[in-house]
């Protein structure tokens, strides 16, 4: 892929209405592409909305935009996966976790009182100082866009990890290892609003992408994507980092290739 060329292809679907007039969000998702590959990665979008558990959409839209800013190259995060047999154990081990990377226990627990109320499809900024929501983005949150990782060099790392090559996980940890690339990001909390799906994670630059076998119950669409931020003097460029800032996930020895 000619790096030095790269398109932001960005996608997003809902039912009933476009999601600022109300309707339901069905799906999101978002690449990095050569202009060779537009015409694939916009069917690989297309394809994800129309067969997704959340339901049909009514409204789609698709767009992409030249990347003008260099592109910067980052490792992934080591992954773990940690097996629970309950949502109860689940939940507690993933507190556990997040009290590790640093966030105090009394946030913790404030976030987790305010999660039902969020109903956000974008990620929520959390300040590790106060514990109050700071991206100011309403129903709409944050959302992490401009980062990709090239199938070949993803497929080469999972193999050697013995991870599966599962696009799902793919997809989450480009954006948790975009993300814990800040050095004002603590910790990600995570679990998806697609109703099938019930592994999440609590990812840190110490702990890496900690993957926890069950954040939720089968059928719940309530997801969940907290990024546990430390006080900001400035929050609008710690915004524009996860929104614009170009990221490629690579293996450190493929960094040169
Ligand atoms: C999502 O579906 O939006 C989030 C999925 C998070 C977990 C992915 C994994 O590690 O399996
Ligand atoms: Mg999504
Ligand atoms: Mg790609
Ligand atoms: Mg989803």
């Amino acid at each position: 892929m000619d790096q030095s060329r790269l398109y932001s292809v960005r996608m997003r679907a809902s039912e009933k209405e476009s999601h600022e007039n109300g309707g339901k969000h069905i799906s999101g998702g978002e690449l990095l592409s050569s202009y060779s590959d537009l015409r694939m990665s916009v069917n690989t979008l297309l394809e994800k909305a129309l067969n997704h558990s959340r339901g049909k959409p009514d409204f789609f839209q698709i767009q992409f935009e030249i990347v003008n800013q260099p592109i910067k190259l980052v490792n992934p995060l080591p992954v773990q996966t940690n097996e629970v047999t309950t949502v109860k154990e689940g939940q507690e081990l993933a507190r556990y976790l997040l009290k590790k990377t640093g966030v105090p226990k009394n946030i913790i627990e404030k976030a987790y009182k305010q999660i039902p109320e969020y109903g956000v499809r974008g990620a929520i900024l959390i300040d590790i100082q106060t514990g109050e929501r700071i991206d100011g983005r309403t129903d709409k949150g944050v959302r992490v866009s401009r980062m990709d990782w090239q199938t070949g060099n993803f497929e080469k790392w999972a193999k050697s990890k013995a991870v599966p090559t599962n696009p799902r996980l793919k997809e989450a940890l480009v954006l948790a290892t975009k993300v814990c690339n800040h050095e004002l990001t603590i910790a990600e909390l995570c679990w998806s609003d697609d109703p099938d799906y019930i592994t999440g994670y609590v990812a840190s630059k110490n702990i890496g992408y900690q993957r926890i076998t069950q954040l939720k119950h089968f059928g719940d669409e309530r997801g969940c994507r907290i990024f546990f931020v430390d006080t900001l003097s400035d929050i609008n460029t710690y915004m524009s980092y996860l929104e614009e800032q170009p990221i490629l996930v690579q293996l450190e020895e493929d960094h040169e290739t």
